[in-house]
């Protein structure tokens, strides 16, 4: 127990003398943080709003309900679940709702910057079960719309995957949805890493476009580990029962009992994002990583896309001699806290590969804007010139330090 204790405070010194720089991570709210550890977490409620398997379940319909109906008006649609335990399992229902094992499935490959769940061949479950074709990104490092339509022309998929984590540009799901209704696929459409720039306006908007939506709510929208599943309108005209189908694949499909103390805090999560201060704070996001991205090419670093529109960069490390592993490591002691990653069509493997990838969501919530991003831009460039990561690691922290998190 004391061991526990004193782990949790150097992770909370950690976190909070550091630059959280996975584009991935966030903090969430205080008040989903106390809601995820309050005594919602005993209790036992398999099913559905009015619906339970378990007595005792009044308090948390009405909190479920309040969820749902807040993921609905946010993300404009008439149908949504958010019982999912997180993104994998959220993308996992939607395939078991929608799919037969074996079903073929064009989902963008893992090293072009889609995910492991969009059908990363053999070690997954959705390359496994299903036969999984990927399309990948243009020689620029943009989605390649002419290899998705050839390749949906020639396999017929029955679920096209547009969605991304380390894909630095818009996604274009207007174009994606031509090419799913000139094969009659399903479109997903997961957005799990943008779902914050979807709701403040800043990025399109899948609603019309696909027939079900993804989302983890841990990013962007500083809610706790967990996920929602959106059917639209569009999807509900394709099959009236989608939407129930999702339901039933989630619970008992894939999940006994939601935990409804991360339910409650997605409900505090989505309430803010309603927000004009939400909106503004999404707009920061971006405009943060659009303001390194141009320092940082100024200090001569290749970015894959030469740039951002969204809240990640990924870099190319390649002219710069040093993978992207020992870069993260040496980066983590100047206390600039990155993860290494793949570029498209990179030449080394997962475990090495020749990019790191960072973002801007937790370095907005802490309140940081642009001059903040150029003091980074330089200790980042620093660092690839294996200067004192010592001394760059005080001077993080004095900066952390002007900008506080709870
Ligand atoms: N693991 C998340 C990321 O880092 O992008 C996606 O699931």
């Amino acid at each position: 127990m004391d061991e526990i204790k004193r782990l949790i405070s150097l992770e909370t010194k950690r976190q909070k003398e550091t630059l959280m720089m996975i584009p991935s991570e966030n903090y969430a709210y205080p008040e989903v943080r106390a809601t995820v550890g309050s005594v919602l977490m005993h209790k036992y409620s398999e099913g559905y709003p009015h619906k339970r398997y378990y007595q005792g379940n009044k308090y948390i319909d009405e909190i479920e309900e309040i969820a749902i109906e807040s993921a609905k008006k946010l993300f404009k649609t008439p149908h949504a679940n958010v019982q999912p335990y997180s993104g994998s399992p959220a993308n996992a229902a939607v395939y078991m709702a929608l799919l037969d094992p074996g079903d073929i499935i064009l989902g963008m490959s893992l090293n072009a910057g889609g995910h492991l769940t969009h059908g990363h061949p053999k070690i997954t479950f959705s390359g496994k079960y299903f036969n999984s074709i990927q399309y990948g990104v243009d020689k620029n490092g943009y989605i390649d719309f002419s290899e998705v339509e050839r390749l949906a022309k020639k396999h017929k998929p029955k679920l096209i995957i547009a969605g991304l984590t380390a894909y630095p540009r818009q996604i274009d799901f207007e174009k994606f949805s031509e090419i799913s209704e000139s094969v009659g696929a399903y479109l997903m459409a997961d957005i799990s890493h943008i779902s914050g720039l979807v709701v403040a306006g800043i990025h399109p908007d899948p609603s019309k476009f696909a027939h079900v939506i993804t989302t983890t709510t841990h990013k962007i929208l500083r809610g706790p580990r967990g996920a929602i599943i959106m059917v639209t309108n569009k999807g509900l005209e394709k099959d009236l029962e989608m939407g129930k189908k999702i339901d039933r694949a989630v619970f008992p499909g894939l999940q006994g009992g939601p935990h409804d103390n991360t339910t409650a805090g997605i409900a505090i999560a989505l309430r803010f994002a309603q927000s004009e201060n939400y909106k503004t704070y999404a707009k920061e996001v971006v405009n943060n990583a659009k303001m390194l991205s141009e320092e940082l090419t100024k200090y001569g670093f290749d970015l894959v896309t030469n740039g951002t529109d969204n809240h990640l960069i990924l870099i190319d490390l390649r002219r710069k001699n040093i993978s992207g592993r020992e870069f993260a490591e040496r980066l983590e002691e100047a206390g600039v806290v990155v993860n290494y990653n793949a570029i498209p069509n990179d030449p080394n493997p997962p475990f090495n590969p020749s990019g790191i990838r960072l973002g801007t969501p937790a370095l907005a919530a802490r309140g940081m804007g642009e001059g903040e991003m150029k003091k980074i831009a330089k200790w980042i460039s620093e660092v690839s010139e294996r200067k004192d990561r010592e001394k760059i690691a005080m001077e993080v922290k004095k900066l952390c330090e002007e900008f506080p998190i709870d």
